[in-house]
């Protein structure tokens, strides 16, 4: 990575040099377009050239940054052939690295540049490095600075962070990740003063890590049956995580691993049954979700098993932490397992939540023998019985976290609002990661201290290595900022988009395949004269948008271009019964991105209508509000909740009337329920359509649901040709059916009442009534829950 680096900090030196260079101002921009924002600064005009410091000096205590730093400058200057590689420097300008233990947080650095040359100080090696990180990032950037030659602004910088855990989750289970992928990411977490790698290992998908004394959890827990019938995973040797454990010291980022107990577990068990509570072989989990089988707690083989894993893994990661995970664990086996009966008996547990809280105390007093400290998702608080060290991580909102500290226990902030990276741009972008604070208002001074930081989570269901930098990158670098500034309201976002555009062309170079920031397009959808009227606007530089029209792309035709300034050519509006699909590409610095933007739109003869309903939306899926299901916006892909197009109910009917203000003829309705029983979404047990002219006297109409609408081919069935073509390229244009291994269980449905277009019916009012089919059933793992449905769009034509 470094060499990259260094070519775009080279290559940036060929553009032409103006002669405003090293005044105060380009000094100050240089250093404000640091990520993370430095906390004080004092600017000087004037600049350092790089090829008058003859020489790097540092304490033996101060070798691995030394090295650090002479390999990049290096690199660096081999690239320009001005000095020679390995060359010893003597006397003269320095970069000097310097232990101050006056600077006193421990990640603390001073970076001070003038004609003497420059000075790198911190308590410890972490703050000379994070020193070292801001001065590379103050060279001159390829884009915008005007200078021929490197140098460093004159300036003195101090700096430190806000927070001690800044952290990412890496998800290596879901879809394995190379070693040297690992190792990368590492290098672009220190780059932006990252300084925790939560590596989470073990999984319903797969298990990892190698253990020693049970071989079957690699040999075969590391490999489930592939889309295409061939073992699917891969794991890491013990020397290969030792290996990538030194090489995250040496850029002072902590290894923390995660050993999932006692939910996500199906690996494990179906390497070894005995370890379940019902001794059947199960299958390497194929399905995104959580599973029924999980560590049995009232077997002592299974515990003996969890204590033997964790005395390898204590060997293995230096951290003072191991990450037990205690997330997403269904008690329904526990319930029925004479031995986990026996347990909650012997030791007078209340139930079996309270039977995990005891596995987890077994555990972690086991782990505390070794020195070690346990994290756990923050269901582990509903177990009681928690040792009082245990470090709480907060992921279902910041609710958890508030809990935990409020008792006592530290905090590390990632609700799923703001710090999942597997989400869609549509639910977390930049902007969003950016106005992240992990510390919620309300808390007293001594609960906040307790919250010791933040993470981003890179889970990978839909996201094998080929596409995970699209999600982390550019997301990270607002991360890195929430976590290590001081001051909440030292930077607004525009400062930081500012900053950004110098960022983009190090990523480059660094050839990190980051995505976009956020949507390309915003789009604007509304009634106006009789007319559905679409407006759609760019939402940040950098970007082309072409637009595809999928019948003539059909034909290998018909990209329309259009670059940001004529976006007003993607205006456009809809007459009744007129429709439109449309897929815009995104292209943002020359590169193509996915997602496509993709917009199905059809001013069917209920839009706008007046819309009553009886049943409450839940506040987290409002799609686009009350008039949601009549704003002529459908779902364009197969049927992901999360698009924003879904309104979301739980526990109830979905019961709407619209009112479309004059009675109007009609021969087809139509609406959309989602599948996915793993997220608790279940299609309706039966959908009724009425309509009336008066509002008073009501007709019922049956209706009926098509198969499923995905695209395996039940689509020519219902839809005519058009439709199909249409609906399957928009399935090919869509990174999540493209990318993944298409494990979702996951589809959306149709249902529909249909006449004939020769003997239409008349109303004014229609409604919709889609029936729950209650609580979660028998068997499933929220059984008993309250079931959700998912509703898109109610469509009279
Ligand atoms: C919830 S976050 C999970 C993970 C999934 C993730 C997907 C957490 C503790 N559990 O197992 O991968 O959602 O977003």
């Amino acid at each position: 990575m470094i060499k990259h680096l260094i070519c775009a900090m080279a290559l940036v030196l060929l553009a032409g040099c103006g002669t405003e260079t090293g005044t105060v101002d380009t000094n100050s921009a240089r250093i404000n377009r640091v990520i993370p924002v430095v906390q004080t600064a004092q600017v000087a005009a004037g600049t350092l050239a790089l090829a008058d410091i003859q020489s790097i000096t540092y304490p033996r205590a101060l070798e691995a940054e030394g090295r650090w730093i002479k390999t990049f400058l290096h690199d660096y200057l081999d690239y320009h052939g001005a000095l020679e590689p390995d060359r010893e420097w003597q006397g003269g300008k320095a970069i000097q690295l310097l232990l101050n233990p006056e600077l006193e947080a421990p990640e603390a650095y001073r970076v001070t540049a003038d004609a003497s040359g420059v000075r790198v100080e911190g308590t410890t090696g972490q703050g000379v490095f994070y020193g070292l990180q801001t001065l590379v990032q103050l060279l001159p950037s390829r884009e915008g600075d005007n200078c021929e030659l490197p140098n460093f602004p004159f300036c003195t910088i101090n700096d430190a962070p806000r927070f001690a855990h800044r952290g990412l989750l890496l998800d290596c289970c879901r879809h394995f990740m190379e070693p040297a992928f690992v190792k990368r990411t590492i290098d672009h977490l220190a780059f932006y003063k990252m300084n925790v790698l939560h590596w989470h290992l073990t999984e319903d998908q797969g298990w990892r890590i190698e253990i020693k004394k049970y071989p079957r959890l690699t040999k075969h827990g590391a490999w489930r049956k592939g889309q295409d019938g061939k073992p699917y995973g891969g794991f890491y040797t013990q020397d290969q995580i030792r290996d990538i454990v030194d090489y995250a010291a040496e850029r002072h980022v902590e290894i923390i691993p995660e050993i999932e107990l006692p939910g996500h577990s199906s690996a494990a068990i179906s390497s070894y049954p005995y370890l379940g509570c019902t001794g059947d072989s199960i299958e390497v989990v194929t399905e995104w979700g959580v599973f029924p089988d999980v560590y049995c707690a009232g077997n002592d083989s299974t515990v003996a098993f969890l204590k033997d894993v964790m005395d390898e893994v204590v060997q293995l990661f230096p951290s003072k932490y191991v990450h037990i995970g205690g997330d997403e664990a269904p008690v329904t086996r526990w319930e029925e397992c004479p031995k986990c009966q026996k347990r909650i008996g012997e030791k007078g547990l209340e139930d079996e939540y309270a039977l995990q809280g005891w596995l987890i105390s077994e555990i972690g007093h086991h782990l505390a023998d070794h020195g070690k400290t346990i994290i756990g998702w923050d269901e582990i608080l509903e177990a009681g019985d928690l040792p009082e060290t245990a470090i709480v991580q907060s992921w279902r909102g910041m609710e958890g976290g508030v809990e935990a500290v409020q008792h006592g226990h530290p905090a590390i902030m990632s609700p799923t609002s703001h710090c999942y990276f597997d989400y869609p741009l549509s639910s977390t972008d930049l902007p969003e990661v950016f106005a992240f604070d992990p510390i919620p208002n309300g808390l007293t001074a001594s609960e906040a201290a307790l919250i010791r930081g933040g993470e981003c989570n890179m889970w990978t269901e839909r996201a094998p290595q080929s596409v995970i930098e699209s999600k982390i990158y550019p997301r990270l670098l607002g991360m890195s900022e929430v976590l290590w500034r001081q001051d909440t309201a030292v930077r607004n976002y525009q400062a930081f988009e500012q900053a950004m555009q110098a960022h983009y062309p190090m990523l480059d170079f660094m050839e990190v395949e980051y995505g976009l920031p956020r949507l390309p397009l915003d789009a604007e959808v509304g009634l106006s004269d009789g007319q559905l009227e679409v407006t759609l606007t760019p939402q940040f530089p950098g970007l082309e948008l072409f637009e595809l029209t999928p019948v003539s792309h059909a034909s290998g035709q018909g990209l329309a271009r259009c670059d940001t300034a004529h976006l007003e050519a993607l205006s456009y509006t809809l007459d009744e019964q007129e429709v439109r699909s449309q897929i815009v590409k995104a292209s943002f610095r020359s590169k193509a991105h996915r997602p496509h933007f993709a917009l199905n739109l059809e001013h069917h003869k209920a839009v706008g209508a007046q819309l009553s309903l009886e049943s409450t939306y839940s506040a987290s899926y409002p799609a686009s509000g009350q008039g949601a299901l009549v704003d002529g916006q459908l779902d364009p892909s197969y049927g992901d909740f999360r698009s924003g197009f879904w309104q979301g109910f739980q526990g109830q009917n979905v019961v709407a009337t619209l009112d479309m203000g004059v009675a109007k003829e009609f021969w087809w309705l139509e609406t959309h329920f989602q599948s996915y029983p793993n997220a608790w979404i279940f299609l309706p047990d039966s959908v009724t359509f009425e309509y009336s002219e008066d509002g008073q006297t009501w007709n019922q109409l049956p209706s009926w649901g098509n198969r499923r609408l995905r695209p395996e081919g039940a689509w020519e069935t219902r839809l005519g040709q058009l439709d199909a073509l249409r609906i399957r390229e928009q399935h090919q244009m869509f990174v999540d059916l493209e990318l993944t291994d298409r494990l979702e269980p996951q589809y959306k449905q149709g249902f529909f009442w249909t006449g004939r277009p020769d003997r239409m019916l008349r109303a004014r009012y229609v409604r919709m009534t889609g029936h729950t089919t209650g609580i979660c059933p028998e068997g499933h793992p929220a059984a008993g829950q309250q079931s959700w449905l998912f509703c898109d769009e109610i469509v009279v034509r």
